[in-house]
């Protein structure tokens, strides 16, 4: 029997989105990244949507999944991920291998069938939140706090890309001085108190002398580094050593739950990872080995805002902090971000998030921080409504891509300046 929860389409809309040539240990982000727009339609005529990550092994699972739907219940977000199961198979591009473009650890084809089923998750609570007149964090049994902080994302970057691409006025930033100046324009121009700089692309001490520069323009003030697993244990522990009483927390210093265990064991600077503790397996380990003392949640890749909560709740139980990790990403995935941290009691950190760097979006107003945070909507469902025209435009630039923006790769967007550029060795330094 229909009722107005009862879903009758499901449309997917993959987008090339803008990004600058943001450096981190892989490569450079190139000049488009894909993402994927998720929209529910119920029988009572409400849209929810969604969004998560658009490459191919995403898109592949995610046509399935949408088709699958259409007669089951907004409601019965629990069932998508026995839905997902059943009818997406796994993707090929699924295998224990580092994941190329996310820097988000080991792939597997569960943790790819849950950024998917994210997607779906996100569009279903915002389209039952419309239906009821209530606010997705109402849905998740209500906000805690009444706006979230952010810290400001720093990156070493090229001022352009080196063909094509959009142009910004953010010029390049390769040294301390242009990491200061970066964070300076971020905290005037959004209020962010926290800094987290994206490590693991310059020698180890080019990166400790951009740390101490912050510490010393901005004093007191929280400041993270992330190599994504560049460093060795050794150089790991000589960084902690050296911005020890600096660091809010090192993230990922080194890559897998041995070697952070290791680190770990060696200082009392906090590690905090989004890639050695990326799924509910990974977790009684790292904890057990006292591996990372915070968890970055992530909706995308831990499956949506439920099995987050289920995250800090884990995390709460064994007195392991709680932070959110980012990756570029779109208006509809701050408002989920929103939505979920505000309900989180333990979200003991500010988030992170790429939204200052992305210029466009597919909602029709962009989210504003003021003074590093983001108020919680109280509007119904996420709070945010679709921009059908700029989502057509964006939508327009994936079908007129030759294809080879349509997969982010970090490192074969570096090749395009460096030829002979490959992805480097773990451990880098
Ligand atoms: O976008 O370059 C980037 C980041 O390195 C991103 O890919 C990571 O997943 O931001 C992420 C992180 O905290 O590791
Ligand atoms: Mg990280």
């Amino acid at each position: 029997m229909h009722t107005a929860l009862t879903i009758d389409d499901v449309r997917l809309t993959p987008v090339l989105i803008a990004d600058p040539p943001l450096l981190n240990t892989q490569g450079v982000h190139q000049p488009y990244t894909p993402r994927l727009i998720v929209e529910v339609v119920t029988h009572g005529g409400v849209t929810g949507v969604g969004e998560t990550y658009g490459d191919a092994k995403y898109l592949e699972l995610a046509h399935p999944l949408a088709e699958a739907l259409p007669g089951r219940s907004i409601t019965d977000v629990n069932g998508l991920f026995g839905l997902a199961e059943q009818v997406c198979g796994d993707s090929r591009a699924a295998e224990d291998s580092v994941d190329a473009g996310g820097l988000r650890g080991v792939q597997t084809a569960d943790k790819l069938r849950l950024s998917v089923v994210s997607g779906f998750e996100v569009a279903c609570l915002d389209a039952l939140g419309k239906t009821l007149g209530l606010p997705v964090h109402a849905l998740l049994g209500g906000k805690v706090r009444d706006a979230v902080d952010y810290s400001a994302y720093l990156f070493y970057r090229w001022a352009e890309h080196p063909a094509g691409g959009e142009k910004d006025d953010w010029g390049a930033a390769l040294d301390p001085a242009g990491i200061v100046a970066q964070a300076r324009r971020l905290a005037d121009a959004y209020g962010f108190g926290s800094f987290k700089l994206k490590g693991g692309v310059l020698e180890p001490d080019r990166e400790i002398a951009a740390i101490r520069a912050l510490a010393d323009a901005f004093p007191g003030r929280p400041l993270r580094l992330d190599p994504n697993g560049a460093w060795s244990v050794e150089t790991s522990l000589y960084v902690a050593g050296q911005l020890g009483g600096v660091l809010e927390y090192l993230e990922d210093p080194a890559g897998g739950t041995d070697r952070m265990a290791e680190v770990s064991a060696g200082t009392d600077v906090p590690l905090a990872t989004n890639m050695c503790v990326t799924t509910f397996a990974e977790i009684a380990e790292a904890f057990a080995r006292d591996a990372v003392q915070v968890v970055l949640c992530d909706h995308h890749y831990w499956g949506g805002l439920h099995r987050t909560r289920e995250l800090a709740a884990v995390c709460r139980a064994f007195g392991v902090g709680l932070s959110m990790h980012s990756n570029t990403h779109l208006g509809i995935s701050l408002a989920a971000m929103t939505h979920v941290a505000a309900t989180v009691p333990n979200l003991d950190y500010a988030c992170d998030s790429h939204y200052p760097w992305q210029t466009e979006d597919v909602i029709t107003r962009r989210h504003e921080f003021r003074d590093g945070r983001l108020a919680v909507s109280d509007a119904p469902g996420l709070g945010v409504e679709l921009d059908h025209g700029r989502l057509a435009a964006l939508h327009r630039r994936w079908l007129d891509d030759d294809g080879s923006m349509r997969e982010r790769d970090d490192a074969a967007a570096m090749r395009r300046s460096d030829p002979g550029w490959t992805t480097p060795a773990t451990p880098r330094w």
